[in-house]
């Protein structure tokens, strides 16, 4: 059921995205095209259908969930960009993303950065363009969260510990930090933007927002577990890679089995974070379910 759902909502996201997204065509198209190859690269849109599942557990209003989707899709943006910067020669190296070549193999490093720098701008257009169901002051909340969330005390930070990190020993909690700021924070606020675009009142939007948290810690740990033991062939991207550079992960701390249980019981706090919830949260509880067994 969660697969036909996963199925289901990734089509929904990759439509909205087509619909939104600038078409290659006039001046610009060089740029644009670079944007949309990885944006349309085979993501699992994990963060816009978290987005649009947190505000279905606050409401059904269809058109209200049609702009948290717009939300998700902009989110999806700003992922995207941080894998094409991510994998560019100054930070991962990495030539291969999602089983393909990534952006700055194919279209060059300084085009590469440029469609990092595009994708992040609009997802900040897409975030302030105003609608119907959203209000001035929800949409202002949404875009604060979210640029606080990708920015220096959330995924740019977390990148930069990370980068800081390679190749020294540090503490446990250390490798908490930059796993929440690097991950957690934008996965985190794929869920408050969904709830805060619904409606949700306070102890919704805290119940949520711990799930979030619990979650995006999940998500991270299992990307700790998959780099060590899958294949490259599987991932689409080049497994053992924590390894080779020096990065420390919770199969390093904690060893296999350890770190399997450490991703259930995320998952399990996760899930008891949405005790307060009826039947509207079952595809956040499968979602979670889902993020401990993914094999990619
Ligand atoms: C360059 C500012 C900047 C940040 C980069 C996201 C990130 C920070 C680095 C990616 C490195 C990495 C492997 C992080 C682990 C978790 C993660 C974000 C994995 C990729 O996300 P998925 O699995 O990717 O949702 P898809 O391909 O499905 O979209």
């Amino acid at each position: 059921m969660i697969k036909e759902y996963l199925q289901a909502r990734r089509t929904l996201v990759e439509n909205r995205l087509e619909a939104l997204m600038f078409r290659v065509d006039g001046p610009f198209k060089d740029i644009i095209e670079a944007m949309r190859y990885s944006l349309f690269a085979g993501g699992k849109r994990i963060r816009p259908i978290l987005c649009v599942a947190a505000a279905e557990a606050i409401t059904s209003d269809a058109e209200l969930l049609d702009e948290i989707l717009d939300i998700g899709c902009a989110i999806e943006c700003i992922h995207t960009y941080s894998l094409i910067h991510d994998d560019l020669p100054a930070m991962d190296d990495d030539t291969l993303r999602r089983g393909k070549p990534t952006n700055h193999v194919l279209f060059g490093e300084a085009t590469a950065i440029l469609a990092g720098d595009g994708l992040l701008t609009f997802a900040f257009e897409l975030l302030s363009s105003p609608a119907e169901k959203i209000g001035p002051a929800a949409r202002l909340r949404i875009i604060n969260l979210v640029a606080h969330a990708a920015g220096p005390e959330g995924m740019v930070g977390g990148q930069a510990l990370d980068i800081a990190g390679e190749n020294t020993d540090y503490p446990f909690t250390h490798l908490k930090t930059i796993h929440s700021s690097k991950t957690g924070a934008l996965i985190k606020a794929s869920i408050g933007a969904g709830a805060i675009g619904a409606g949700a009142d306070r102890r919704q939007l805290d119940d949520l927002v711990h799930y979030g948290a619990a979650i995006g810690l999940a998500f991270q740990i299992v990307d700790d577990l998959l780099d060590a033991t899958s294949t490259t062939e599987i991932l689409g991207k080049s497994a053992g890679s924590d390894k080779v550079r020096g990065k420390a992960t919770y199969p390093g701390y904690f060893g296999i089995e350890e770190t399997r249980n450490r991703a259930r019981s995320a998952v399990r706090e996760a899930t008891d974070a949405l005790s307060g919830f009826g039947s509207e949260a079952l595809q956040l509880r499968e979602l979670a379910e889902y993020i401990q067994q993914r094999t990619y």
